[in-house]
């Protein structure tokens, strides 16, 4: 049996997103469970103030220590797009529609952010970010989830779907929750 040392509760609607945290934060000895509340997203130009927005409206309905997590990619040739709207992007036009506005193109660079937010009974949101340069492939690669087979992290020669359990190793997630453990449980 494993002792955990501290606990909390993650809020998301991605089953994905889910699994991934929950094995990175186990490394650290923090048991994480699932809290798939309905939280309404702010729209805002920054993914730091719609965490934080996030992070306090379900803090207020849980009222225990809770973390949520809000990525984008952002894509250099397109200004920066999908960046805030990555989850609509997705849900929209996804993989496809965005290699279709890069076609032609090879200035391929983008990163992926990860901001990690949490909010307890003592504790006022705080977050922890994560960035991972990369490029955008020319076809989908690898069976992954999201944008996981269009983007591959710099020094790699695989998508993030390529790269399966590895991607947890270098991943934005990985880097931002590396900051919230070490601080949450030091
Ligand atoms: P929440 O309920 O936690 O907000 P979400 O799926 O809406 O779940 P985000 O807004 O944080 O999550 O994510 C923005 C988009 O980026 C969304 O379409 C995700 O599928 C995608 N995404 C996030 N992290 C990813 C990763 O590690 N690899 C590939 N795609 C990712």
């Amino acid at each position: 049996m494993i002792e955990y040392a501290r606990r909390v509760s993650f809020v998301t609607s991605n089953e994905h997103k889910f699994r991934e945290v929950k094995a990175i934060l186990e490394g650290y000895g923090i048991y994480v469970d699932h809290s798939p509340l309905d939280i309404v997203e702010i729209q805002a130009s920054s993914i730091e103030e719609i965490a934080v927005a996030k992070v306090r409206s379900a803090y207020e309905r849980l009222r225990r220590g809770v973390i949520v997590e809000d990525d984008a990619l952002s894509i250099h040739a397109l200004k920066g797009f999908p960046g805030p709207y990555s989850s609509y992007v997705f849900r929209t036009i996804g993989n496809e529609g965005i290699l279709r506005l890069m076609y032609g193109i090879e200035e391929r660079s983008a990163y992926f952010i990860s901001v990690v937010a949490y909010c307890s009974d003592i504790v006022e949101p705080v977050t922890f970010t994560g960035r991972v340069d990369g490029t955008i492939a020319y076809t989908m690669r690898g069976d992954g989830w999201g944008y996981d087979p269009i983007f591959i992290p710099k020094g790699s020669s695989r998508t993030y779907a390529e790269m399966r359990d590895d991607k947890s190793r270098v991943s934005h997630r990985r880097l931002a929750l590396d900051g919230f453990a070490k601080w949450f449980n030091p």
